[in-house]
């Protein structure tokens, strides 16, 4: 019975030759060996038309699936490279709020600095015009620079040539001496601290007395009213003219 029945599905399917004949050459096989079945070959046709496009729908299924996968992947790596983004914009606003702060701080320090900073110097030359000898003096003299350069801070008094120190600090002076008195009295002048002589310069007249120069200079610490000047000693000259040759220099390196 069974053998009818399968007989009989076989020929509704595949069209065997009971109503549309009985010639084998117009029958098609589809499949091999267990699986052999028979069938009319425009039905066979579209049964492997139909096999065909399962089996590059099961492909396409595949590829979807890869694809799939590989979106997903892509959309991990898109997460944490998002997530580092983030992160690193995190630290570049860190970045910026701290050097925001640190430029306040700076501009705090160099408000402090400049106005806890005295500023004080000076440069003068011995005369303010004409030309000719200074001296001698019958006893040790203060020279009196009068052609002031600068006098920042006011410190130095052209009327007396005495710097008068306003703040408590380490300050440098240096001073120049010219000799052009063949003849003369030799040169003699000192740096004086109040009445502290600090260092001196010498030029002994001699038969070539002549456009001879010497320089002295110090750093020293002045307590507030400490006086400095340039000293002629007793019986000595000095020489200059508009070319400036004596000059008397001094400023604030800093407070203590
Ligand atoms: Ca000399």
């Amino acid at each position: 019975m069974n053998e009818v029945l399968a007989l009989l599905l076989l020929s509704l399917c595949c069209g065997l030759s009971t109503g549309l004949g009985d010639n084998r050459d117009s029958e098609g096989y589809l499949g091999t060996g267990a699986s052999l079945a028979v069938c009319l070959p425009d039905t066979c046709a579209l049964f492997r038309e139909l096999a065909a496009m399962k089996e590059r729908l099961g492909t396409m299924d595949q590829t979807q699936a890869a694809l799939k996968e590989s979106f997903g992947a892509m959309g991990q790596k898109l997460g944490a490279v998002e997530t580092k983004l983030q992160g690193s914009e995190s630290q570049v606003e860190e970045l910026k709020k701290v050097n925001t702060a640190q430029e306040e701080e700076l501009k705090a320090l160099k408000k402090s600095l400049s106005t806890a900073q005295p500023k004080v110097a000076f440069s003068a030359a011995l005369r303010d015009s004409g030309g000719g000898h200074i001296g001698p003096f019958t006893t040790n003299t203060p020279l009196q620079y009068k052609r002031v350069f600068s006098n920042t801070g006011s410190s130095y008094n052209p009327a007396t040539g005495i710097f008068t120190a306003m703040v408590r600090g380490m300050y440098c002076f240096r001073y120049s001496m010219y000799s052009n008195n063949s003849g003369r009295p030799n040169s003699v002048v000192s740096l004086m601290k109040n009445s502290e002589m600090l260092v001196t310069t010498w030029n002994t007249d001699d038969s070539m007395n002549v456009h001879e120069s010497a320089s002295n200079a110090a750093v020293v610490q002045l307590e507030v009213g400490d006086g400095v000047y340039i000293q002629l000693w007793a019986n000595r000259v000095l020489y200059d003219d508009r070319n400036n040759y004596n000059t008397f220099t001094g400023f604030l390196l800093f407070t203590v």
